[in-house]
């Protein structure tokens, strides 16, 4: 039609739609799949990749899209993620309209509950979400690992006329048992929609695969605020997006999907990359890509950064020592702060501040912030939470039936560490 040739044809009108949106991010969830990792901090805080956080990905998103008035739906355990937040978001310049907002669950309602389920999260921000005026919202989630151009989500948006439209990946059937499912017409229209159903419904292409939706929405603004007030009157609604809101507006009013390989940003020739990196297996494993030779996901593309906090850290070290003949690390990504002294780092992820000190071993692990690995310790395919001590002799990975009494090991063979698993005293903050 002449109209979408007109909104083709103008150049300006990605920036107009990322400038006319506000993304909610869900980020209170409370990722109980991390275990131990999440005992006391939310799964967006999560530190990843060896200097990020979880949430760190979708703000870059939002930032890198122009996507720049967010808001950040908090709830579980939320200390450490608003201090990250706080220390490192807070450069978007008020003054052209940009922020980041943390929206902590404040019972802004009434006094009985804080978020039901994610819909009310974004209900009880209403006014402030309002005051803003946006034409379109965005809501995501934290919990993710991925690059995508919003920008390009909310072109095909509008281009379809939709209500809401729903990104969306394809997924092996038994992963999808996990996410919101969907049937998809020829043009893009979405026609059911199952959350997390025990029997997903293939693609027609592919019996193997799903349509999953990927909980990132985009709504026309007056849309979502009609359907959010008549869902917080339901009685028998969860106020869930992926439970009640999305199925009824399939059934009821224009929802489109749209594939996530239009709007994902990956070199030319790889696969799109996604992760839900909601267990301790898919964590390790996400991790452990970025120090293969080529991970499928690129950290160092200068035209999309993905942006961070971190305390400023001396240069990573690395000693030789004669009598240990080490005093390296190989395959591996090591961090500000880092000192390696006589020991060996093979294939592993180092955080910043971490000490490993001479004839140890460290392989295959992910070693979170701040922790402390003595002398003759051989740690193997372990996820070290930060600020983790272990002492002369420390043993981990090499006795599984040993690790079982003191640490979580995954059905895999994935330690996981802390520090109150050491008997460590912690610092309350
Ligand atoms: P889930 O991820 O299982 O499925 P949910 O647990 O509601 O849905 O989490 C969605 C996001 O909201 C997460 O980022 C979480 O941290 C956050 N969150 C959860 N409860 C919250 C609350 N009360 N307040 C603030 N934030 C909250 C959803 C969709 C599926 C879709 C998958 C894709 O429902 O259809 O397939 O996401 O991962
Ligand atoms: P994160 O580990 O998410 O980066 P912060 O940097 O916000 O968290 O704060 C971490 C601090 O809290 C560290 O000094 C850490 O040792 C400490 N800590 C560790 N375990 C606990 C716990 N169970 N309860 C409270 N604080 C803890």
């Amino acid at each position: 039609s002449s109209s979408s040739a007109a909104i083709q044809n103008d150049p300006r009108l990605i920036s107009n739609l990322t400038r006319n949106t506000f993304a909610m991010v869900l980020a209170g969830g409370r990722g109980s799949r991390l275990r131990e990792l999440t005992d006391w901090r939310s799964k967006p805080a999560v530190p990843f990749g060896g200097k990020f956080r979880i949430i760190d990905f979708t703000l870059s998103n939002c930032v890198n899209s122009g996507v720049r008035r967010v808001g950040v739906a908090t709830q579980y355990k939320s200390q450490s993620l608003i201090r990250h937040l706080q220390q490192g978001w807070s450069f978007l310049d008020g003054r052209l309209g940009e922020f980041i907002e943390i929206m902590p669950a404040q019972q802004q309602v009434d006094e009985s509950h804080w978020y039901q389920g994610t819909a009310d999260a974004v209900f009880q921000n209403l006014r402030e979400i309002r005051h803003t005026n946006p034409q379109y919202v965005l809501i995501l989630s934290g919990d993710h690992i991925y690059r995508m151009d919003y920008g390009r989500l909310l072109l095909a948006h509008v281009e379809s006329g939709a209500d809401v439209t729903v990104a969306c990946i394809e997924a092996p059937l038994e992963e999808a048992k996990g996410f919101g499912v969907m049937a998809v017409r020829d043009d893009g229209r979405i026609v059911e929609f199952q959350e997390k159903p025990e029997k997903p419904k293939p693609t027609p292409n592919n019996p193997d695969m799903a349509l999953a939706s990927m909980g990132i929405y985009v709504f026309n603004a007056r849309f979502l605020f009609e359907q959010l007030a008549r869902d917080a009157d339901d009685p028998t609604s969860s106020h869930d997006f992926g439970k009640d809101i999305i199925p009824h507006c399939v059934e009821r009013h224009l929802a489109f999907a749209q594939n996530f390989a239009d709007s994902c940003v990956q070199e030319p020739g790889k696969p799109a990359y996604w992760r839900d990196v909601g267990t301790l297996d898919a964590y390790w494993e996400a991790n452990m890509d970025l120090v293969q030779v080529t991970p499928e996901l690129n950290l160092y593309d200068q035209n999309w950064p993905i942006w961070t906090w971190q305390e400023q850290r001396p240069p990573a070290k690395f000693v030789f020592d004669d009598d240990t003949r080490r005093g390296s690390a190989v395959d591996s990504t090591v961090s500000g702060g880092c000192i390696i002294s006589g020991a060996s780092v093979r294939h592993s992820m180092l955080f910043s501040g971490v000490q490993v000190h001479s004839y140890s071993l460290v392989e295959d692990s992910v070693v979170l912030p701040n922790v402390q690995i003595e002398r003759n310790c051989v740690v193997k395919k372990c996820i070290l939470d930060r600020d983790c001590h272990l002492p002369e002799g420390t043993q981990i990975g090499v006795n599984p039936e040993e690790d079982r009494k003191r640490f979580h090991v995954t059905d895999s063979g994935i330690t996981l560490v802390t520090t109150a698993m050491l008997g460590q005293k912690i610092e309350m903050i």
